[in-house]
């Protein structure tokens, strides 16, 4: 059917919802054969930059003058260091800290998702080494004793990091048990199912495929609608002083 001008996304400037039908592709510096959605930057008033990559077999990543996290969507990619290879499949992730020299090349066509942060050191303590891991072989943890919200932390729980990202699953029905409301920004990135979210003053079906870009202090809260479970990916900075 003919576009008639209606979309789920929306811009605003506590928070951004963006889903597939908006996504535009560009190219960005160091990558070859591959694509980039961006997804938040300071372009939007966020303090960090998320994209997604999209990789032909082979194409590639060169590092950046910041700290890179990435986590595989679909594929899988290879990430080179020095004389070292890591291969990293479906759920498996990568911390790459500052000052890194790296190379991320796609072994088949992949998607990756991609945050990237300038480090914030903090006087007397050494900056996080490069750590590879994968999803499926962290433990998780229930959110304020629900276990129907279970929370797992993909990087570990120091203040050498100053940003952390988690993968949340939300049994069908399960809530946010409060409104959030913090000083934190978020990148959020819906990997399965759906539900409604609160963002400000606003409520907002979403589904797998679905971004959002929370401020500092924009009011939140998910519900998870379906019959499978809702699984978001999900970015905060943290650790550091608010000043
Ligand atoms: O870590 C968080 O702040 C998380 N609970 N926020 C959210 O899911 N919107
Ligand atoms: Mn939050």
């Amino acid at each position: 059917m003919q576009n008639l001008g209606a979309t789920r996304s929306t811009s605003k400037p506590t928070h951004l919802l963006q889903t597939p039908d908006t996504f535009v592709r560009t190219r960005l510096p160091g990558m070859r054969d591959a694509m980039a959605i961006v997804h938040a930057s300071p372009a939007n008033g966020a303090r960090f930059a998320q994209y997604t990559a999209e990789m032909a077999t082979t194409g590639s990543l060169d590092p950046v003058p910041a700290q890179r996290f990435i986590y595989v969507l679909d594929g899988a990619v290879t990430v080179t260091l020095s004389a070292t290879q890591y291969a990293l499949e479906q759920g498996g992730f990568a911390y790459l800290p500052q000052g890194l020299d790296h190379h991320v090349v796609a072994s088949v066509d992949s998607r990756i998702e991609v945050f990237e942060k300038p480090y914030l050191a903090l006087d007397g303590l050494e900056p996080p080494a490069a750590i590879f891991g994968r999803e499926s072989d962290l433990p998780s943890q229930p959110l304020m004793g629900d276990t129907a919200l279970q929370v797992r932390s993909l990087l570990p729980d120091t203040m050498a990091f100053d940003f952390a990202v988690n993968i949340m699953e939300y049994q069908p029905g399960a809530v946010l048990p409060m409104v959030e409301m913090h000083v934190m920004e978020h990148g959020l990135l819906m990997l399965q199912g759906g539900g409604i979210y609160r963002l400000d003053e606003s409520w907002y079906p979403v589904t797998a495929g679905d971004f959002i870009w929370m401020a500092p202090y924009c009011p939140q809260w998910f519900g998870a609608l379906g019959k499978v479970p809702a699984k978001y990916l999900i970015y905060k900075d943290w650790n550091r002083n608010p000043l």
